[in-house]
């Protein structure tokens, strides 16, 4: 048998030898395969030029020697660049929720779970394609490092990264007194779509959440317990759940400022978006659960203290313009509804609302003469929108378009309205702060005090005034 094994070695030498003789030509992929000094030869993927591939290979190498990563394996993702920032909790309408959220690993390009040398295929395939092209969302996976342009620097998150894997995510809760997270659930790595782009989606259904619990993911490295955990994703208060993320100015209907989710600790600028004109009115930017900036400008009005004709823009997450509409009078700042309308009041007081895409749904007028101004609509968790007109009136109007009430105020209004549920807040012209029901619209209480943007925080309602200086004052339930 021995023997056998060394005749059948020395066959195939002189086999090699035949093989390699000057007459026969050396397959082209032979000469240029690359060596990684870690992982050893690197077939060079299909329609990537085999001089960037050595180019590649090699730069890799450099990184991963200096960033001393390439024997790790299996680490949970911990940088802020694989932070998880769209968690959604959207009620089911059955006293449930549906948790969804993308899925995050920086430098994991090919969107396998790790960040390995597999990860520089798409950087090769996607080569020095950059976001001033049309069809950057078809690239921008390959943009590691997030600075626009698919290039050799997009290495280094992948070197830095290298190992980090999501073998799934645990979700969390904790009530909103609490600091302590607790475990609800796992659920495991999905993969993209086969040719995919994009980061999978996950989902998740909450069958009882409570309105104020907490909820958060956090990437696992392992699938059993104890878990090697990762970076946490931006917190939700299921109460605040159905609400876009900021969907009117100041936040939400109780005027409070608060957000849903987290912004970002770092002052990296993501993108800058030049609009046509000069601006000289820009009203607070609103936000919906896809990413999209809604955002109403003015043009300058010589001579007059108002603003003038305005537009309404909305610029998608990677701050390309999707729609605009021109008013031939000046907007309110925009409002978003949780049944994906946006809203915006024209200067006189007529309501326009746009589906998602740009189309004009309706149209209602509200009062017959301006008053060169608007007013700061106020939009309730319920869809209501409650706007004031020019002849002094409030009014609330259902989503499609029809009025639900109508009544006279006392005085002019001196602000924006306020949803102290169940009663909506306006100030008035007379120095005076209205209370009306919202469901009829009835005059319910007036109490004497000059201010401007009441809040409301928890139970109470807080305002300043102007007429007497540094007054902060809180009327509670
Ligand atoms: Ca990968
Ligand atoms: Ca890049």
């Amino acid at each position: 048998m021995k023997r056998f094994v060394l005749f059948s070695i020395g066959l195939a030498m002189l086999l090699a030898a035949a093989c390699s003789s000057p007459e026969t030509p050396q397959p082209q992929e032979e000469q240029t395969l690359p060596v990684s000094s870690f992982f050893g030869p690197q077939p060079r993927p299909a329609g990537v030029d085999a001089a960037l591939w050595r180019q590649l290979v090699s730069e890799f190498d450099r990184v991963l020697q200096a960033q001393g990563t390439a024997r790790r394996v299996s680490v949970p993702p911990t940088g802020s660049g694989s932070e998880v920032g769209d968690l959604w909790v959207t009620p089911d309408g059955g006293g449930g929720a549906d948790m969804s959220w993308s899925y995050r690993n920086q430098g994991d390009l090919n969107l396998d779970g790790t960040v390995s040398i597999a990860d520089l295929t798409p950087i090769g395939v996607h080569y020095l394609n950059s976001s001033t092209a049309g069809d950057w969302i078809e690239h921008q996976i390959a943009d590691a490092d997030a600075n626009g342009v698919v290039s050799i620097t997009d290495l280094t998150p992948i070197g830095i990264n290298y190992g980090g894997k999501v073998a799934g995510y645990e979700i969390q809760m904790r009530f909103l007194s609490a600091t302590e997270w607790t475990h609800a659930s796992w659920v495991p790595f999905i993969s993209s779509a086969p040719g995919s782009t994009q980061p999978p989606r996950y989902s998740f259904h909450l069958a009882a959440p409570l309105p104020n619990l907490v909820y958060r993911v956090v990437p696992t490295a392992n699938a059993d317990e104890p878990y090697q955990y990762g970076v946490a994703s931006n917190g939700v208060l299921y109460s605040l759940a159905s609400v876009p993320f900021w969907n009117q100015q100041q936040g939400g209907d109780a005027r409070n400022g608060q957000s849903k989710v987290a912004g970002p600790l770092t002052e990296t600028v993501a993108w800058t978006l030049e609009l046509a004109g000069t601006a000289a009115h820009v009203t607070s930017p609103v936000a919906d659960a896809y990413g999209t900036t809604y955002s109403s400008l003015a043009a300058p009005n010589p001579g007059m203290m108002q603003p003038g004709p305005g537009t309404l823009y909305a610029v998608n997450r990677f701050g390309q313009l999707e729609w605009s509409y021109r008013s031939g009078k000046s907007l309110s700042p925009p409002l978003l509804s949780v049944d994906e309308n946006v809203y915006v009041q024209e200067d006189g007081g007529s309501i326009l609302c746009f589906s998602r895409d740009g189309h004009l749904r309706w149209k209602r007028e509200l009062a017959e003469t301006s008053h060169g101004a608007w007013w700061q609509p106020v939009i309730a968790d319920n869809g209501l929108l409650i706007a004031p007109d020019a002849e002094d009136r409030l009014n609330a109007i259902e989503p499609d378009g029809s009025l639900r009430w109508s009544v006279a105020l006392a005085a002019a209004p001196a602000a924006a309205p306020t949803i102290f549920d169940p009663v909506l807040v306006l100030p008035l012209e007379d120095q005076t702060i209205g209370g009306n029901a919202l469901t009829d619209g009835t005059a319910m209480t007036a109490f004497a005090f000059d201010s401007r943007w009441p809040v409301v925080y928890d139970d109470a309602l807080t305002c300043s005034s102007p007429a007497a200086a540094s007054t902060l004052s809180a009327f509670c339930r």
